[in-house]
This record gives structure tokens, C-alpha cells and sequence, in this order.
């Protein structure tokens, strides 16, 4: 398949200085009329006005009032150029679409009755000709017409100009957006819906309406929602000094959705799971995630909208920086909430929660056939873009640059962005520039950031000289090669260090050349390939505590014992390396057990990672959030990508019988810790109260493990009496994850109460298909998982089943998916064949599920091979699926 190349950029040879549409509703028939006016790009050689297009009927094209003459038009695949005359002219174009139809949901689509728009990346196209490219600025004036009954509420982005009946039933609104912007950020919805409102005031004194559209029956689910937004306009006012531009604000929720949510100009269209939540449906997580997506796409009216990308490459430029912004918004929410004494380890529970996304995600992209720089050189489908790399490890060195110039050397970069670029199309250059700019910094090695490919390896090792009473810590880096790029330059990578005494508090440092001390983590910048930094006036040996904070998204490699992870485990002041010094013993072990039971070797714990681990969890000075993930055991995804090569099997049976005799041996103190968790009140989403149910939570998940009957009971009750989601689907998950006979009826209980509630269904699906076999006797969970594909509620044409469902099997349960009989294989091409005929984008996400198929056992290597060039194979194959499998087998 042909490939995009990021240096094959030009520039527009027409700008279109304004676009008025009008859209004719109708599910089967939609009729969308353009007029563009468009004036000469004089900057560069004439050339013709190019338009791009895909599944369209053309009624209607011309070139200021007259029917465009066939001569002046060149039509290819997706694309038509118009020879047009002199410095400006009107193109205007008629087509026809059918919205009903379209299963991709890209574009202009109907979901339960209402008509919506998703046009990000390539979208807009679908709905009319259009130079669709991001750099394409343009003022919209939007008309809508539909039936008034079916849709009575007709949005679009910007202000609301005019509206009024129409005959036939039919009725129309009028919308002009202020602001060009490119039509990616176009967006349209029609639909019956009803909204929460709320009038705010901003910090400048403009009252702005905001609202909440959702359908009728969940109106009593978006307070959340609106409360995220209104934190999120005071957050980004009172940290970054910017307001909301528009007059009103909205927010639609819809069923239907390929992605989390859209930032369209004014009209931000969500996946309805991150707006709808009440305590009876949704679960801390849910709640948590709702107040960051909102967030994300409200912090993109500034850094996306007010200040877009030139082109597709420069997608972190918005992403990375905009994900960035969410995490340190959340930070801040969790640490106001948790006061004074427990804010550090607020923020520190939501670093973990960050980085634990981004080992197990990004970093086996990073590591596999479709790794790329946050700036991605080219790309096949720019859909396969919205990648790990580009949003998380992208929100990382946007970190980096923060830790580096320090919040108020950020502030001001930022404030000269906007001032530069403001209302412009921009790249990842502009934006490192202008930090550069306002720091007096050179941050030219910097760059390498956005241009190189794959996780760097750290190592560090230090040593004491007793004698001088100092201490070296020697850095070297190392980045692997990567898919077409083989050779890597040194990084300037920050990294930060402490020292810790035997006592376990912290040294202060200096650094040798330096006189100021005092401070306990300092940040080193590692520029060169090796570099050592030397501590003075170190009394004692100390314990090295690296990467505080994960101050860079690279992998550590630090050689320490038991004993001295253990150490960590107990001491380290950094919470963030607390936690990661518990992960990392939790990984040995973890890798240990497998190799044994590969090997048929009996199975032992360690008696002193027991120990460890019982003193996290009866550590009550801990608070219960920072406990919870600091004896939550690394992800079985991760897992797999530190094991060579990856067989799933062995890892399962061990981790198993790590969480088995966890739950055995801690039997006692996991039941006492119950005890103390209890959470009294109505329920509110709060880090403390969240923090409590997470421990509690866990607790039953390793008593259920160990068939602990106390235990077992104790999930049992809590399932039976739930007063909010997050009890409710923790007990059902201990349940679920354990051999205890309840399982079947907590199951069928929990279907029962919500058997019409898609989202919370959703959960229920992907429990049943991440299952562990607890029960040996127990069928494949791909038997289950096929059965479920039949139940009602299940629907192919609705990514959250398909993600709740499918998804969970293929990325959650690594076990059951990589079956020794290849089963799961074939079930993964079926799928994704059967997918990719309606929905590109889903099926290749899918897709994606088997790309790291090259560090599983050669048994297991050759049965997806089998599979892979099966859907390579098949007839029709978009190019989204077609990039996925090519670049996998390449
Ligand atoms: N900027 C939004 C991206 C998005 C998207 C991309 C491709 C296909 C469908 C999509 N829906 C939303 C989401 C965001 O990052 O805020
Ligand atoms: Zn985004």
C-alpha cells in the first residue's frame, strides 16, 4: 500500500476563506450543499484548487455560479482539482450521502435515530468535497434541516444564528463559528436529546452557557460530566491564563463511537461511557476517567483548535501536549481533594496509574513492527496513528521539557506559542521552538525526541568511595533499533536521583562542581552515550533511588538484590519508585515462577517477598490508594513483554500461584484490612473513598484467588448488597476471578439488574472474557466468549462491545487467547475479517491485538502466522487492517 511521506508537505495552492453548508437531513438520502469561497495561495506557483472526496454522489458542481465545463475539472481516487481562474473564486458543490449506511462511523452516521459527525482525521470527506488537511482554516456557517420530531435538537459548532419550523414537519437551525478551523473539527448533531445546564461566568466576566445533550432517560447521568468541565475551565484559566472563546459550550453524549470522545469546536461529541455516570452504574475508574476525558477535549480548544497541526505528522503537537495538561489537571483534582498531608501521594497514585499505561502499552509498541517517533516520518492510514506513541509517550516528552525549564519556564513557552500562533496550523518544531525561545535554552538534541523511534535503556550504577566520602552514579543510554531505523543518537534525557541513607531517609546531594546542597532529588541530564555524576559529602553508603517520578519514559536497568528492592520497597520517600521497587521485586518472582513451571519445577514463593508485601499491606500509615497499587501485580501485557520469549501459559500458572498463595498466607491480614475499609455514607466520588474501596477490593480479589472461604463470603455479601458500581463490580470480579461455584449466579444477578444498561452490560462482557481458568475443569473462555458474541445485548456494529468483549479476550487474557491449539488465532482472523467490512478502524485496532506476534515461542509464532497472512489474504481488505498485517509480517 502506498505510504505518506512527512517531507512530501506542501502547502495549499487555495485557502477557502469561508464555507457555508447546508445539510437536507434524511437517514437514506442526506443532500449537502457547499458553497467555498476560495482566494489564491499568491505565496506559490499556481496550481489548481484540490479537493478530496471518498464515497460521494456529486448532484451538482460550480465555479462561480456556472456549471463547472468538464475541461476545468481532473478527477482521481479521492481526489478532484478545479483549474480555477484568477485571485479568488466560488466553487460550489452538491452531493448526496447515506448516512444510515455508514458503518465505518467516520463521517456523517446515524446512531439510535440521531444523525452525528465524527471527522477527525479524514472524516469530513465522507460528507462533502473538501481540502480536507488540517492546515485548511476556514470560517463555517452550518445549516441544518431534519425532521423535527426524530430530531428535534439540531447542533453545530459555534453560535446559534437562526432556527425556525419548515413545511413537511421538517424544522432548520443556522450555526456560525466564530473561529476558522480546519474540518477536521467540523461536527453536526441532530438527534432527540435533552441537556443539563449551566450558566458560568469566566475569569475575564463573559457568561458562557454549558451543556450537557444526552437522550432523555440519562439526564440524571452527566452532573459528573458538567462538574468535570467546569473544573476544567477553572483549572486551565488559573494554571495556563486561558479562557473559554465561545459563548457556549457542549457537550453530546452517543452510543455509537470509535474512539473516547472528539473536540470539535464549541459541539465536543463523546463516547457516552466517558459522560454517563451515576454511582448505581459507574465504578471510581469510570468517574475518573469521565473528569479526564472532558478535560482532554476542553484543553484542546486551546492546544488543537485555537493552535492546530500543519499536517497529520505533527499529531502529538495537539496530543501530547493535550494529554499532558489532562494528567497534570487530574493530579491536581486528586491533590486538592486529598489534602495537604495527602496530596503527594495523590499525584503519585495517578503518575503510577500513567506509567503503568504506558509500560504496558506503549512500550510493546515501541518494541514491535509498528513502533514509530512521536512524529511519525509516514504512515499508510493516519486512522493507525492515534497510537500509544504519539498520545502517551508524546504527553511524556512534553514532561520532560516541564521537569526541564520547571512549571514557570513552561508557563512562559506556552504563553509565547499562543502569542506567536494563535489561529494557525502549526508543527512539533514551532512549539519546541518557542520553549527554547522564552528559557534561552537550546533544546536542539532535544528534538531527537520527536524523531527517533523505540524505548531507551538507562543503566545506572554507582559507587561508594568510603574514603572520599562520595558517591558516582555512572548513566550510560542505549536505544535499540527499531523497524527502518537502525542507528540512534544519545538522548538529553532527565533523570532523577536520590540518595538514601541506611536509616532510610534521604541524603542531600551535591554534585561535585556545584556548592548549593540541601536538596534530596536532584534531576541529572544525560546527554552523552555514558556520563558520570559525582555526589560529595556523602557520609554513608547509600541505597541509589533512580528515575524519581518516572522523570523519563525509558527503561532502568539497575542491578539490585532482594534485599535492596525490598529496602526500597519499605523506604524509598519517592512514592512513585516505593512503588515501582515493590513492581520490580513483584516481576523477579513473577519471572522466576514461570521458568519453574515451564520447567515443571515445583513452585515456590520467596519468603522474604512475602514478607515485603505483607508489610505494604499493613503498613495503616500508607494511604489505601498508593497500597492498592503497590501490591497490584504487573500486568500479564507487560509481563509479556519482559519475557523471551513470551509463552502465556507458564505465565498464567504462575501468577496463579503467586496470587493464590498471596491470598493464602496473607489470609488473615487481607480479612483484617476488610474490616477497617469500610466506607459509611452516600456514595461520592472522592480519592479517599476511592482509595478505600480500591484496597478493599483487591483484598477480595486475593482471598477469592486462594478460595478463601471467609473471603469468598465476604464478596458474596458485599455482591449482594452493593450500593454503588464500584463495590458491586469489585465483588463480582473477585467472584468471577476464583473456582467458587457463586460465580454463575453472580453473573446471571448482575445481568439481570442491568440487563438494559449498555455500559454497565459492558462490564459484564468484559469480565467474563478476561477470566482466568480458576477451575481446572472449567471450558476455554473462548467457548464463552462465543457464546456471549450471540446474546442480545452483543452487537458487531458497536465498538464498545467489541472492545468490551473482543478486546478484553485478545489483550486481557493472554492465556486463553494464545491456547496452545491455535483456537484463539483463528477466532482473531474471523473476527477481524468479519469487522473490517463495516468498521476500518475498529477492525484494525483489533488487528493490532497480534502485532508483537514475534516474541511468543516458536510453536505459538508459527499458528499466527498462519492467521496473520490468512487476513492479509482476504478479499477487500481496508488499508487500515491491510497496514497492520503487512507491517507485522514484513
Ligand atoms: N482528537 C480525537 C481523536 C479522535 C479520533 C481519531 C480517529 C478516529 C476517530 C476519532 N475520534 C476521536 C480524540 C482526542 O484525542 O481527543
Ligand atoms: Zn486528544
Amino acid at each position: 500500500a502506498p505510504s505518506i511521506q512527512r517531507s512530501d508537505y506542501t502547502p495549499l495552492a487555495w485557502n477557502v476563506d469561508g464555507v457555508d453548508l447546508h445539510f437536507a437531513l434524511d437517514p437514506a438520502a442526506t443532500v449537502v450543499t457547499s458553497r467555498l469561497r476560495c482566494s489564491r495561495n499568491t505565496q506559490i506557483a499556481p496550481a489548481p484548487l484540490r479537493l478530496l472526496g471518498e464515497d460521494l454522489e456529486v448532484l451538482g458542481l460550480t465555479v462561480d455560479g456556472v456549471e463547472a465545463a468538464p475541461g476545468l475539472v481532473t478527477q482521481g481516487e479521492g481526489w478532484l482539482e478545479i483549474a480555477l481562474e484568477g485571485r479568488s473564486a466560488e466553487v460550489g458543490i452538491v452531493t448526496r450521502i447515506n448516512p444510515q449506511s455508514n458503518t465505518s462511523l467516520s463521517g456523517l452516521y446515524v446512531s439510535r435515530g440521531g444523525f452525528f459527525t465524527q471527522c477527525e482525521a479524514e472524516g469530513f470527506r465522507r460528507i462533502t468535497w473538501f481540502p480536507d488537511r488540517p492546515d485548511a482554516m476556514t470560517r463555517f456557517t452550518v445549516t441544518l434541516e431534519a425532521d423535527a420530531a426524530s430530531c428535534p435538537v439540531l447542533l453545530s459548532n459555534g453560535n446559534l444564528i437562526e432556527q425556525g419550523p419548515l413545511a413537511g414537519g421538517r424544522h432548520y437551525a443556522r450555526w456560525e463559528d466564530p473561529f476558522p478551523k480546519p474540518s477536521y473539527l467540523f461536527a453536526l448533531v441532530a438527534a432527540k436529546l435533552v441537556a443539563l445546564e449551566r450558566r458560568v461566568t469566566t475569569a475575564s466576566g463573559r457568561e458562557v452557557l454549558l451543556q450537557v445533550w444526552v437522550e432523555e432517560g440519562n439526564l440524571d447521568r452527566t452532573e459528573h460530566a458538567m462538574d468535570s468541565l467546569i473544573h476544567s475551565m477553572r483549572w486551565d484559566e488559573e494554571v495556563f491564563g486561558l479562557e473559554l472563546d465561545l459563548d457556549r459550550f457542549m457537550i453530546v453524549a452517543v452510543s455509537d463511537f470509535n474512539m473516547g470522545a472528539m473536540e470539535n469546536k464549541g459541539l465536543n461529541i463523546f463516547n457516552a461511557k466517558y459522560v454517563l455516570a451515576k454511582p448505581d452504574t459507574a465504578t471510581d475508574v469510570d468517574y475518573e476517567h469521565i473528569e479526564s476525558v472532558v478535560a482532554h477535549e476542553y484543553f484542546h480548544n486551546w492546544t488543537g483548535n485555537r493552535v492546530t497541526c500543519r499536517d497529520w505528522f505533527q499529531l502529538t503537537l495537539k496530543e501530547g501536549l493535550t494529554v499532558f495538561r489532562d494528567q497534570q489537571f487530574s493530579a491536581d483534582m486528586l491533590a486538592v481533594a486529598a489534602g495537604d498531608a495527602g496530596a503527594a501521594s495523590a499525584r503519585a497514585v495517578k503518575r503510577i496509574d500513567d506509567v503503568r499505561v504506558l509500560r504496558a502499552v506503549q512500550f510493546a509498541e515501541d518494541a514491535g513492527p509498528m513502533a514509530h517517533p512521536i512524529r511519525p516520518d509516514s504512515y499508510q492510514e493516519i486512522n493507525n496513528f492515534y497510537t500509544a506513541t504519539v498520545y502517551e509517550k508524546g504527553a511524556e516528552v512534553i514532561r520532560m521539557l516541564h521537569t526541564l525549564l520547571g512549571a514557570e519556564g513552561f508557563r512562559n513557552g506556552m504563553d509565547l506559542y499562543f502569542s506567536y500562533h494563535d489561529g494557525q496550523a502549526v508543527t512539533c518544531d514551532d512549539f519546541v521552538d518557542c520553549m527554547a525561545e522564552a528559557n534561552g535554552h537550546d533544546l536542539d538534541q532535544f528534538m531527537r525526541w520527536y524523531s527517533q523511534a523505540g524505548t531507551p535503556h538507562v543503566k545506572a550504577a554507582g559507587a561508594y568511595d568510603a574514603a572520599s566520602r562520595s558517591y558516582t552514579l555512572m548513566l550510560s543510554q542505549h536505544t535499540p533499533p527499531t523497524p527502518g531505523q537502525t542507528d540512534k543518537q544519545p538522548l538529553l534525557i532527565p533523570v532523577a536521583v536520590g540518595l538514601i541513607g541506611p536509616d532510610g531517609r534521604d541524603l542531600p546531594l551535591r554534585l561535585e562542581g556545584e556548592n548549593h546542597a540541601g536538596v534530596t532529588t536532584r534531576v541529572l541530564e544525560l546527554s552523552e552515550v555514558e556520563q558520570s555524576f559525582r555526589f560529595l559529602d556523602v557520609a554513608v553508603e547509600p541505597v541509589p533511588s533512580v528515575l524519581r517520578g518516572f522523570s523519563a519514559p525509558v527503561i532502568l536497568d539497575l542491578a539490585e538484590d532482594d534485599a535492596r528492592l525490598a529496602f526500597r520497597m519499605a523506604h524509598d520517600t519517592d512514592a512513585f519508585n516505593r512503588w515501582d521497587a515493590a513492581q520490580r521485586f513483584a516481576e523477579r518472582v513473577i519471572l522466576v515462577l514461570t521458568a519453574d513451571a515451564a520447567a515443571g519445577r515445583t513452585l515456590a514463593v520467596p519468603a522474604d517477598f512475602v514478607a515485603a508485601f505483607r508489610a505494604l499491606l499493613n503498613d495503616a500509615a500508607l494511604d489505601p490508594a498508593f497500597r492498592a497499587q503497590a501490591m497490584t501485580l504487573p500486568s500479564e501485557g507487560y509481563l509479556i513483554e519482559r519475557m523471551q520469549p513470551a509463552d502465556p501459559a507458564p505465565l498464567r500458572v504462575a501468577l496463579m500461584h503467586l496470587m493464590r498463595a498471596l491470598g493464602t498466607h496473607l489470609a488473615d491480614d487481607w480479612l483484617a484490612l476488610c474490616r477497617t475499609l469500610e466506607v459509611t455514607g452516600p456514595y461520592r466520588y472522592h480519592p479517599t473513598d476511592a482509595g478505600r474501596r480500591a484496597l478493599g477490593n483487591l483484598a477480595l480479589k486475593y482471598l477469592a484467588a486462594a478460595g478463601v472461604p471467609e473471603g469468598l463470603a465476604w464478596a458474596q455479601a458485599q455482591f449482594a448488597r452493593f450500593g454503588n458500581m464500584t463495590e458491586g463490580v469489585g465483588a463480582l470480579a473477585a467472584l468471577v476471578q476464583s473456582a467458587s461455584p457463586a460465580r454463575e449466579a453472580a453473573l446471571g444477578a448482575f445481568h439481570a439488574r442491568y440487563r438494559d444498561d449498555a455500559l454497565v452490560l459492558d462490564k459484564w462482557f468484559a469480565l467474563q472474557a478476561g477470566a482466568w481458568r480458576w477451575d481446572a475443569t472449567a471450558a476455554p473462555v473462548l467457548e464463552r466468549v462465543r457464546a456471549l458474541m450471540v446474546d442480545p445485548a452483543f452487537s458487531l456494529a458497536n465498538p464498545n462491545k467489541v472492545y468490551a468483549l473482543l478486546g478484553s479476550f485478545f489483550r486481557a487474557n493472554p492465556a486463553e487467547f494464545h491456547a496452545a491449539d491455535g483456537s484463539g488465532y483463528a477466532f482473531w482472523a474471523d473476527q477481524v475479517i468479519a469487522l473490517d467490512a463495516r468498521n476500518p478502524q475498529v477492525a484494525a485496532r483489533m488487528a493490532r491485538s497480534l502485532e508483537n506476534w514475534q516474541r511468543f515461542t516458536p510453536a505459538l509464532q508459527a499458528l499466527i502466522r498462519v492467521q496473520l497472512e490468512r487476513v492479509a489474504g482476504a478479499t477487500g481488505l481496508s488499508p487500515d487492517v491491510t497496514e497492520i498485517v503487512e507491517k507485522a509480517l514484513a
